[in-house]
C-alpha cells in the first residue's frame, strides 16, 4: 500500500513486466537494474528465457536468488518469441497481475518508458510504445530495416484494419489483465514476432480500447538480433492467416466477453 498526500493508504496495483530473452546476456543484468531504478513500488519481472545457449538462463537464476520480485521463466524445450510471450503473460496472470508490460531485452525499448505506459493506462485497455505518433522515432541502423518495418506497419494496418494503431508491430507495451483474460490465450497462432500483430488484433476485435505513446526505439548496442528475411516473410503470411482465421470469431466473442462482463 502507498500513502496519498492526505494520509490514506492508495492502493498500488500489481504489475508485472515481461520480457523474452533468447541469448541475452550483455544486456539482462543492466535492464533489470535499471527497471529496478525506476522505483517503481511493488513491481514484479518475469523473463521467460528459452534455454539460450549464453548462458542468459543461469545468470537469470543467479539474479533472482537476490531479487524477490524476479520471476524466471526456463522452457528447455520450446524456442519462439511467441510462445514465450504467452508463456510470460500466463505467468503473470496466475501471479495475480493487473496489468502487464511486455518489453525487449535489448534496449530498444528504453525501461524509461515503464512509467509513461502506466501512467496511460488509466483511460484505456492496452498501451502501445509507438515510433510513429508525434515524439516518437525509429532509430533503427540502416534504412532497409526501417523501411521493412513502415512496410510491414502499412500492410498489417490495411489487413487487419486497425486504422487508429500507427505502430501495430511494436513489441513494447501494456496490457491490463481484462485484455489478457478476454484473449483465449490458449488460441493464440503465432509461434514468432508476428504474436505482437495477433495480441493487438485480437484485443481491437474484441472492442478494447488502445492508446499510442511516443517511444524512441534505438538499435540494439548488444548481442545479435533475432530477426532474418525467413521471420518477416513468416510474420507476413502470419498476418493473413490470423485474420482468416479469427475475423470470423469477432460477433461471437464480442457476445461472449460482454456477457462474461454483464
Ligand atoms: N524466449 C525467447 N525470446 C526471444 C526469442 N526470440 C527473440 N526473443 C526475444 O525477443 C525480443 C526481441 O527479439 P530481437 O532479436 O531483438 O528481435 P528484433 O528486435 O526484431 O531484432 C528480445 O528480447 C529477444 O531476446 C525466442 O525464441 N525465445
Ligand atoms: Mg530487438
Amino acid at each position: 500500500m502507498g500513502r496519498t498526500k492526505g494520509g490514506a493508504a492508495a492502493r498500488v496495483p500489481k504489475i508485472f513486466v515481461m520480457i523474452p530473452t533468447y541469448n541475452e546476456r550483455e544486456s539482462i543484468r543492466r535492464l533489470l537494474d535499471e527497471i529496478d531504478l525506476l522505483g517503481i513500488p511493488h513491481l514484479h519481472i518475469v523473463v521467460v528465457d528459452d534455454a539460450s545457449p549464453d548462458g542468459t538462463g543461469q545468470i537469470l537464476m543467479q539474479l533472482a536468488r537476490r531479487r524477490r520480485r524476479l520471476h524466471v521463466v526456463r522452457r528447455l524445450n520450446e524456442r519462439g518469441r511467441g510462445t514465450a510471450g504467452i508463456a510470460g503473460f500466463k505467468y503473470a496472470l496466475k501471479h495475480g497481475a493487473e496489468m502487464v508490460v511486455e518489453m525487449d531485452a535489448d534496449f530498444s525499448h528504453h525501461p524509461r518508458y515503464i512509467p509513461d505506459l502506466i501512467k496511460a493506462a488509466r483511460g484505456c485497455d492496452v498501451v502501445v510504445g509507438s515510433r510513429f505518433v508525434p515524439g516518437g522515432r525509429d532509430l533503427e541502423r540502416g534504412l532497409l530495416r526501417h523501411a521493412i518495418t513502415k512496410i510491414a506497419n502499412f500492410y498489417i494496418r490495411r489487413v487487419l484494419k486497425i486504422a487508429d494503431v500507427y505502430d501495430c508491430t511494436s513489441g513494447y507495451r501494456l496490457f491490463h489483465r481484462r485484455v489478457l483474460e478476454a484473449i483465449k490465450m490458449d488460441n493464440t497462432v503465432s509461434l514468432g514476432p508476428s504474436i505482437v500483430q495477433e495480441l493487438l488484433y485480437k484485443a481491437t476485435l474484441l472492442g478494447f480500447t488502445v492508446r499510442e505513446i511516443p517511444i524512441v526505439f534505438v538499435d540494439r548496442k548488444e548481442g545479435k538480433s533475432t530477426f532474418n528475411w525467413r521471420i518477416m516473410v513468416q510474420s507476413l503470411l502470419m498476418t493473413l492467416i490470423i485474420k482468416f482465421l479469427f475475423s470470423s470469431l469477432r460477433r461471437v466473442e464480442i457476445h461472449e466477453t460482454r456477457r462474461r462482463a454483464s
